[in-house]
């Protein structure tokens, strides 16, 4: 933000230099796309009897991620070791949550809940692939 002098100033300069008007404007864009800071990448995932939906996740390294992560069925978890995370979701209480995909690669996700043995077969990929 501009302090109430900077902008009197600045508005003293316009009046006196129209050309800088254009220069103000030009900085002051730039200042704001500064403040926006990283994308956050919104994901919607459920988990069911056994399988994660979407069992792929893609993003570019330092994503801030959102994982609003529901499950349809009994409680899972979304456990992705590299980045430590496990999280825990009950039928009907959905979580959200984030994180930054600050390390590029392919790291396996799966459900760390062992109340039945088919949530062994529930499994995903996250992929962070390094920004161009
Ligand atoms: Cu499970």
């Amino acid at each position: 933000m501009m302090s109430p002098r900077l902008r009197r100033a600045a508005r003293c300069i316009v009046l006196l230099f129209p050309a800088s008007a254009a220069a103000l404007f030009l900085i002051r864009a730039v200042v704001t796309a500064q403040d926006q800071g990283p994308i956050a990448r919104p994901f919607s995932v459920t988990a069911r009897r056994y399988m994660f939906e979407p069992a792929r996740i893609e993003v570019f390294q330092d994503d801030v991620v959102r994982i609003d992560l529901r499950s349809e069925d009994i409680a899972h978890s979304w456990t992705v070791d590299d980045y430590r995370i496990a999280k825990r979701v009950s039928p009907g209480q959905p979580v959200t949550f984030e994180f930054r995909a600050d390390k590029i690669g392919t790291f396996p996700f799966y459900c760390s809940l062992q109340t039945e043995d088919g949530c062994r077969q529930m499994r995903g990929q996250l992929i962070v692939k390094p920004r161009k």
